[in-house]
Formats: structure tokens, sequence, C-alpha cells
């Protein structure tokens, strides 16, 4: 979790734009718990691709990856709302990019989520994400033992031994940078109606060249990434 990455003024300008998405695509009427849009960026001037350029969010994520390797933009991103109440504890996590898969087959594999997160969420149970620590590398490991394959019927999650969850907190206006192999899922809003809803905006990026490189990048977790 990196804070302060957004201004006041950068988190309310990425406000706006999530509130203008989600009126042109409203959840139902009296709608509680997660709703969530996929804008694709279908346009290099898209809004919100303007809003990660112009935020500094993609020069950020980038100093994590390898140094050889280049961040591709992302494609889409993801709206993550959470509407109270939603008294909700996940029971298990999952894995993104496998119900469905990418076009072609291939497991929807990338470097790395990135969650732009907007509203405030230092406490726990206020639609944070959950997460596995930890995950990563022995998901990583399974895979090596079985083969980078094995990953296409690990649904929800591969079974290695998960560790208790934690509640990822953080402010607005930090960003939340999560392996593609961690345990995750969607965490519960226990605020009432007139609580503000959880907002955060991720971005689901690959380094240039993950796709050709995924079997190698699930059984070497790091691989992709720069050396602490
Ligand atoms: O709601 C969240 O923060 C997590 C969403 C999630 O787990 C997912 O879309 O894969």
């Amino acid at each position: 979790m990196l804070p302060d990455i957004l201004s006041a003024q950068q988190v309310s300008d990425w406000r706006a734009a999530v509130a203008d998405y989600v009126a042109q695509t409203p959840p139902p009427a009296g709608h509680t718990g997660p709703y969530f849009l996929w804008p694709h960026f279908d346009t290099p001037r898209h809004r919100l691709l303007k809003l990660y350029g112009n935020s500094g969010v993609g020069g950020v994520i980038r100093s994590f990856i390898h140094h050889e390797l280049l961040l591709d933009e992302p494609e889409f991103a993801q709206l993550a709302l959470t509407i109270p109440p939603h008294p909700h504890r996940p029971g298990a996590p999952h894995i993104d990019g496998l119900t469905p898969t990418e076009d072609d087959g291939r497991p929807g594999t990338f470097t790395v989520l990135a969650g732009v997160v907007l509203t405030d969420q230092q406490q726990v149970d206020r639609g944070n994400l959950w997460v596995w620590p930890g995950t990563h590398l022995r998901t990583g490991r399974w895979l090596r033992e079985h083969g980078a394959d094995a990953l296409r019927t690990a649904i929800p999650y591969p079974p290695v031994e998960l560790g208790e969850p934690i509640q990822v907190t953080a402010p607005a206006g930090s960003l939340v940078l999560v392996h593609y192999l961690l345990a995750h899922n969607i965490g519960g809003h226990f605020g009432t109606a007139t609580d503000e809803r959880r907002e955060t905006v991720y971005f689901r990026l690959h380094a240039a060249g993950h796709r050709l490189r995924w079997r190698e990048v699930v059984t070497s977790p790091l691989v992709e990434f720069a050396s602490p």
C-alpha cells in the first residue's frame, strides 16, 4: 500500500469521473453490496486513461517492475464500488482471469493489480480488499511442482495453504499493488445506508511481453518485478 499518490484535488477528479460513469450505468434502485463497471479503453483519450497518465500512477507502478521491462498501458479499468450496508466476510479467495479466460483460452494472467483508492478505507469493513498474505509465493511453488497449465483448473484458487486473511487498509489517494497470484476477494461494508460507499479503481497491468511469458511468470512469481 502506497499512501499519498493522489492529491486531494486528484482524488476529487477521479471521483467525478467515477460518478459520471456510474450515472450512465447506475446500479438498480436499492442495490447494496459490490457494484462493478468495466470501461474499456478504446481510445488513448479515454477519461480514465488520461487520469491514470496525468496522475503519475503508471510511473509509480513502473518503478516496481523489472528494469528491463516496460509496462503496457492498461486496456480497461474496473470501477469497484461497495454500497453499504453489506455485512459480508468472504470465506475463501479467488484468482483472476480463469472464468472467463481471455478470448484465445489463455488464462487471463497479468503482472499486477493496481488499485487507486478513492475513499477512506483506513478502517476495516469499509469495502476493503481482502488478501491472503504470502499466497503468491506458495502458489508459484505449487505451479512449479504441477506445471503452469495446472492454473487453468485451479478454480477458484490453487490448493495451497492460505493462512489468515487481512483487509487492506488505506487512506483515499493511496495506491494498492497486488501480485497476480495473491489470493484475494471482495470485502464487506458494515456501514449503514447513510455511510459513504467504497470506491476503488483497479487496473490489471501487464509488463510488456507478459502474455508470451505467462507460464514462466506464474512459476517464478517475482520474475517481472524489480529486485528489492
Ligand atoms: O472489490 C474488490 O476490492 C476486489 C474485487 C475482486 O476481487 C476482483 O474483481 O477480482
